[in-house]
């Protein structure tokens, strides 16, 4: 049993590919931290909110037990643990995608071998640190193939003559180019996510919980977003809509004494460059300007 608690727990990847992602995300939602001296918890200064620092593959332990209410993990340990835990377990669940640590699960075979599509993987063996995706994936497409359960080098598996082909997370895929190995499938896409665990959450906990994923869905939706001011002719209104890389429909608002003319706002994503501004001047309008947007909330 764990003591309760009034502080919110986030678990985060203590070193490796999310770790600093992570941490950035949860600054840019407003949170700041104090590091304790054995650098495996940070202290929210400035909300009830702490951090653990873990091993990803921790995570969502962390959240069945309740030792944290959130975590920032990729998809693929979440999606592991989850079709991997017994039936009727209490599962954590994904609350948000992050648009960071982006990867795929695939199956890769080596090159210039027989293995041409997944249909060829029929009696063969594959090995892989992820058995419960894997097998999830062989039973949905009707495979019969043995699952070699390695937990890391998997890509050299074939090599050494312990597997037929393996599957793997691909980011660039020049890990498998080095060992001579092609994808032939993607059994999962893969970023970091937000996840929360089984327990229900009630009062003040819930709101802290809610508040937190609000900010971090602002903080995102945020991030590369431009606010783009200008007047044009009321006429022009269409063409420019057309033109901009928009996130939602534009403000338009009328100008005092011009009926002709209006003012737009119009929020954007990084796309915005130099030739929209000289595409819109030619659409006849003037006044352009360009924001950052510092801060979203929905
Ligand atoms: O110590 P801890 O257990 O916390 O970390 P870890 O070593 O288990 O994980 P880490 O830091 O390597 O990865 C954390 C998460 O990053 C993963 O669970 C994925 O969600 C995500 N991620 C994104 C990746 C990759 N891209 C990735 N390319 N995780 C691993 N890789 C590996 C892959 O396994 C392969 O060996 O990188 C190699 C392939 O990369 P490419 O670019 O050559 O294709
Ligand atoms: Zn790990």
């Amino acid at each position: 049993m764990i003591a309760p608690r009034d502080r919110l727990r986030v678990a985060v990847q203590k070193s490796g590919r999310l770790a600093e992602a992570s941490l950035s995300l949860l600054g840019r939602a407003g949170l700041a931290f104090r590091a304790s001296r054995d650098r495996l918890f940070l202290y929210g200064e400035n909300l009830p909110i702490d951090v653990l620092l873990v091993r990803d593959d921790d995570i969502p332990g962390l959240l069945v037990e309740g030792s944290c209410e959130l975590g920032i993990v990729g998809r693929n340990v979440l999606e592991e643990y989850r079709l991997g835990a017994p039936a009727g377990a209490a599962l954590p669940a994904e609350r948000q995608a992050l648009g960071f640590g982006g990867c795929r699960l695939s199956l890769a075979a080596p090159d210039g071998g027989a293995i041409a599509s997944i249909g060829d993987l029929d009696g063969l063996r594959i090995a892989t640190s992820y058995p419960a995706l894997v097998g999830d994936w062989l039973a949905r497409n009707g495979i019969r193939a043995d699952v070699v359960v390695l937990n890391g080098s998997v890509e050299i598996a074939p090599r050494l003559g312990k597997a037929d082909a393996i599957c793997d997370l691909v980011s660039s895929g020049a890990t498998l180019a080095a060992n001579q190995l092609h994808e032939i499938d993607t059994i999962l896409r893969s970023e970091a996510v937000l996840a929360a665990g089984p327990l229900p959450q009630t009062g003040l906990r819930a709101e802290q919980i809610e508040r937190l994923c609000a900010r971090i869905e602002g903080a995102r939706s945020s991030d590369g977003a431009r606010l783009l001011m200008m007047q044009a002719p009321r006429t022009a209104l269409a063409a420019i809509t057309r033109l901009l890389p928009m996130r939602e429909s534009p403000s338009v608002l009328s100008l005092d004494g011009l009926p002709d003319d209006i003012a737009v706002q119009a929020l954007c994503n990084g796309a915005l460059d130099w030739q929209h501004l000289e595409d819109l001047k030619r659409l006849g309008a003037r006044g352009l300007m360009v924001l950052n947007v510092e801060r979203m909330l929905a």
